[in-house]
C-alpha cells in the first residue's frame, strides 16, 4: 500500500481523498463483519447509533490506514486485564461493563451521575479517524466513535476554580486479574489540564469500528487524546473530577523519570530506554518516522507556548 505522507497531517484544512474515504469505509465493513457488502450499511445506519454516527470531515483522514480491526483488537495495552498485548480474550470474557455509570465530580457546580445512554444522549455521537501512538514505539490508526470531552465536563458546569481534570477507572481485583498485583497504583488514573480539556481533540470514546466499543479498547467509555503518548488515553472511565491539584497518573506514580503527566509525543526526546525517532504502525507494519504532537500540533501547539516543558522536552523528567 503506498500513500503520500505530509510532513503534517493538517486536519482542518485535509480533503478527503477517494482513497483514503475508500480505505477506510473498507476497514469499517470489514470490522462489522460485512467484507464488502455495502448494500447491508443503511438498513443498520437507520436504527444503530454507533453504526449511524457522522464523520466528522475534520478527522476524516488520519494520513494513513486505518488500522484493521483483526490487528488492532489484538494488540491491546489494558493492565487490568494483564501485561502482554494478548488481552483481549480476558478483556471480553471478564470486563462487565452492565450498568456501568460515570460521576462527573469535584470543582463544580452540580455533579452528575450518569448512565451510559444518558451521557451519550446528552453529549451525541461522531466518527473521528485518530492516529495512535504508544510510549512503546508502536502506533495504529482507530476509528473512534464519542464526543468531546469539553461536551461532558460542561453537564457539570466546572468552576472557574477548576485548573485539572482527572480521570479515574474502575476498580474490581475480582473482574480484573491484573488489579491483584498490588505493586501497581490501582485504580488506572490520569490527567489533562483544563485549557487542554477544552481544546477539541479530546474525545470521550464509546465506539470503533461503526459499532459499540469493544471491551478491549476500555468499554464502556474511554478517553483518547491523539498528540500524547498512548498512556494517557485512559481506558473504562468511572470518574472524572474537576481539581485545582495536577493529577498524578497510574505510570507516573510507578516510574515518573519515565511516564510524566505532559506526555506530548516528541520525536527528539527520547524515553530513557529507547528512542522516540520513529514508530512502527502495526497495522501495514511499516516503520515510519514520529511526528511532534503526534502530527496534531496546527490543533494543540499554542497550548504549550511559553510552557518550555511541555514544548520542548516531551516531558520534564526527561532531561
Ligand atoms: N485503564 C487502562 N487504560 C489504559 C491502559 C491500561 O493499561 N489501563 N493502557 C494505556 C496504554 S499504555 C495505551 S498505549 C492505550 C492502548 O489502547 P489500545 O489497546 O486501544 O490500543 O491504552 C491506555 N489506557
Ligand atoms: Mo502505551
Amino acid at each position: 500500500m503506498r500513500y503520500i505522507r505530509r510532513p503534517e497531517w493538517a486536519l482542518p484544512e485535509t480533503k478527503v481523498t477517494p482513497e483514503s474515504a475508500f480505505l477506510n469505509r473498507r476497514a469499517i465493513l470489514a470490522g462489522m463483519g460485512l467484507g464488502g457488502l455495502s448494500l447491508a450499511l443503511p438498513a443498520r445506519a437507520a436504527t444503530d447509533p454507533y453504526a449511524a454516527a457522522p464523520r466528522n470531515p475534520d478527522f476524516a483522514d488520519a494520513g494513513r490506514p486505518v488500522t484493521p480491526e483483526e490487528i488492532n483488537g489484538n494488540y491491546n495495552n489494558f493492565y487490568e486485564f494483564g501485561s502482554s498485548k494478548d488481552i483481549a480474550a480476558a478483556a471480553r470474557k471478564r470486563l462487565k461493563t452492565d450498568g456501568w455509570t460515570v460521576t462527573i465530580d469535584g470543582m463544580v457546580e452540580r455533579e452528575v451521575t450518569l448512565s451510559m445512554d444518558d451521557l451519550i444522549a446528552q453529549v451525541g455521537l461522531e466518527e473521528r479517524i485518530y492516529r495512535h501512538r504508544c510510549v512503546e514505539g508502536w502506533s495504529m490508526v482507530a476509528p473512534w466513535i464519542g464526543a468531546p470531552v469539553s461536551k461532558a465536563i460542561a453537564l457539570a458546569a466546572p468552576l472557574s476554580s477548576a485548573r485539572f481534570v482527572r480521570f479515574e477507572s474502575f476498580f474490581d481485583p475480582e473482574m480484573a486479574p491484573g488489579q491483584r498485583q498490588s505493586w501497581y497504583p490501582w485504580p488506572y488514573v490520569e490527567g489533562i489540564t483544563i485549557e487542554e480539556a477544552a481544546n477539541p481533540l479530546p474525545l470521550l470514546v464509546f465506539g470503533a469500528y461503526g459499532k459499540i466499543l469493544a471491551n478491549e479498547y476500555g468499554a464502556p467509555v474511554r478517553l483518547h487524546l491523539p498528540w500524547k503518548y498512548g498512556f494517557k488515553s485512559i481506558k473504562s472511565i468511572t470518574r472524572i473530577t474537576l481539581t485545582d491539584e495536577q493529577p498524578l497518573g497510574l505510570w507516573e506514580e510507578l516510574q515518573a523519570s519515565e511516564y510524566g503527566f505532559w506526555a506530548n509525543v516528541n520525536p527528539e526526546v527520547a524515553h530513557p530506554r529507547w528512542s522516540q525517532a520513529t514508530e512502527r504502525d502495526i497495522g501495514t507494519g511499516e516503520r515510519i518516522p514520529t511526528v511532534i504532537y503526534n502530527g496534531y500540533g496546527p490543533t494543540v501547539a499554542s497550548l504549550y507556548e511559553g510552557n518550555p516543558v511541555a514544548m520542548a522536552a516531551g516531558d520534564r523528567l526527561w532531561r
